[in-house]
């Protein structure tokens, strides 16, 4: 079975018999997956004495090469503290001339720049400060065991400590070392599309501002603390690496409503998901990492609830495999792609 939407739909005389009362012609316009056409017109031809179609193929346009994601910049403007008035900076007109400040960083920013340094205030770093002398003492006993090595690889070699906000471009170059992962920097919440569709080119778009000095245990929307301390671990390891790429390959071109169920996938997994490890629940989720509040719950989830289950069996195998044959494969597309990692390019094949 499949959906499709009709636009247009009118019947006529047909011109062939015109002396048949019986003859009719049926002029459609509709909207279908390309993979559908073919299963339509033969089901109409069984009916039908002859089938004319013409198409016009519609797709979303999308980045074949690493440098196409300059143009994937779409912001989702919904919780920044120009427009939000629940966001703890809203009404601090310095807190957002400095984040507009970071965020017109991102704005010039371009495929192959270094990403430029940062130098944070005493209170930034302050507000960081809490944040991680808070979350690292909860990881020894709530994060998942690939994220606490990643942690303590990044205390060594990342400049990661109570005193110090993360340079991404340091960052950056230890992911790509790790497992082919690089930062961009981006100006605040990105559209899933863009987003996932940086995944699809190991490409993790990241935030550089960090949340307001008076909720250090919460931010709306993303910052450099979930990122750096939620989001980056994870993706140092290889298995999760190779997932978050999937899941972008998987957005390409692909309809809204795919897109759609992808976040909702992602959200599921990469934002909030748990494992369990060595009989113990543990938190591998982004949202989790790095929010206290969230962190500290998680561990009394009763592990009987089955919802919980399905998280643990994509942590599982949430390499390429599960993915591929649950979920993406229930994504329709007219083609297919296959990342090239000699171009960081994206090869489209059609389908036949
Ligand atoms: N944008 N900057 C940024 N950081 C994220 O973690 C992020 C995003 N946009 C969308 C998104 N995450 C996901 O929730 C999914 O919608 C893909
Ligand atoms: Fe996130």
């Amino acid at each position: 079975t499949f959906e499709a939407h009709i636009h247009h739909l009118e019947t006529r005389p047909c011109r062939k018999l015109k002396d048949s009362l019986e003859g009719l012609e049926y002029f459609v316009r509709c909207e279908l997956h390309l993979s559908d056409v073919s299963t339509l017109v033969s089901s109409i031809k069984r009916n039908a004495e002859d089938v004319k179609t013409t198409k016009e193929v519609k797709f979303h346009w999308f980045p074949k090469k690493i440098a196409d994601l300059d143009r994937c910049h779409h912001l989702v403007t919904k919780f920044d503290p120009d427009l939000d008035q629940d966001h703890p900076g809203y009404r601090d007109t310095v807190y957002r001339q400095r984040r507009k400040m970071i965020g017109d960083i991102a704005f010039t920013y371009r495929y192959g720049q270094p990403i430029p340094q940062m130098e944070y205030t005493e209170d930034e770093i302050d507000t960081w400060r809490q944040v991680y002398g808070t979350l690292r003492d909860l990881y020894t006993t709530h994060a998942c065991k690939e994220h606490l090595e990643a942690f303590r690889l990044l205390e060594r070699h990342c400049g990661y400590s109570p005193d110090n906000i993360p340079q991404l471009e340091d960052v950056s170059r230890f992911l790509k070392e790790r497992t082919g992962f690089q930062l961009r920097p981006v100006a605040g919440l990105l559209s899933a599309r863009d987003f996932l569709a940086s995944l699809a080119f190991r490409v993790f778009q990241c935030t550089q501002y960090i949340r307001h000095a008076s909720s250090p245990m919460h931010s709306p929307e993303p910052d450099c603390v979930h990122e750096l301390l939620g989001h980056v671990p994870m993706l140092a390891d290889r298995t999760f690496a190779q997932f978050s790429q999937n899941l972008g390959l998987a957005s390409l071109g692909a309809s809204d409503a795919d897109i759609e169920k992808l976040s909702t996938l992602y959200w599921f997994t990469v934002e909030y998901g748990l494992c369990k490890q060595n009989g113990e629940v543990k938190a591998y989720g982004a949202g989790l990492l790095s929010s206290y509040g969230e962190l500290v719950v998680c561990s009394s989830v009763s592990w009987d609830l089955t919802w919980f289950w399905n998280f643990f069996v994509l942590f599982d195998r949430f390499s390429s495999q599960t993915l591929t044959r649950s979920y993406v494969a229930g994504i329709k597309r007219p083609f297919s792609v296959r990342f090239d990692p000699y171009t960081c390019s994206v090869e489209v094949l059609d389908n036949p």
